[in-house]
């Protein structure tokens, strides 16, 4: 005797549709709820000045941590250095956070007292 043929496997339930509802009049309605997914919140890193901590250490936290051309680096130390603060970067909350934690590691092993902190965008 030949085998059964092979049931289809079970589905998954969908979760974007709701369970269906009937109307009362023998009618069966099917809904579909909408599933947003909110792009991640932003942040930037920003540098505050102070007094004591060399230019070029600023410069080069600025190549090294966001990738910035001298050129563009030195711009932003300056900017920081007229205006007292200035933003080095914009990236997603995990990334900034890791950001801030290099800076202020690299900037305390440098015996700098150089502030680095990150707010949303
Ligand atoms: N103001 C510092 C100085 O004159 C330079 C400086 C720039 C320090 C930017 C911090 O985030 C900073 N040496």
């Amino acid at each position: 005797m030949p085998a059964d043929p092979p049931s289809p496997p079970p589905k998954a339930p969908d979760p974007a549709r709701v369970p269906d509802r009937e109307d009362g009049q023998g009618t069966v309605l099917a809904e579909r709820q909408e599933q947003r997914v909110e792009p991640p919140k932003l942040y930037q890193v920003v540098l505050l000045n102070d007094d004591y901590t060399p230019m070029e250490f600023v410069v080069l936290v600025l190549q090294e941590y966001f990738l910035r051309d001298i050129e563009t680096a030195t711009q932003i130390m300056l900017k920081i250095h007229h205006e007292g603060r200035g933003v080095c970067g914009v990236y997603s909350k995990d990334i900034a956070a890791t950001k801030v934690e290099l800076v202020q590691a690299a900037a305390q092993r440098a015996g700098h007292p150089l502030q680095c902190i990150m707010e949303a965008a």
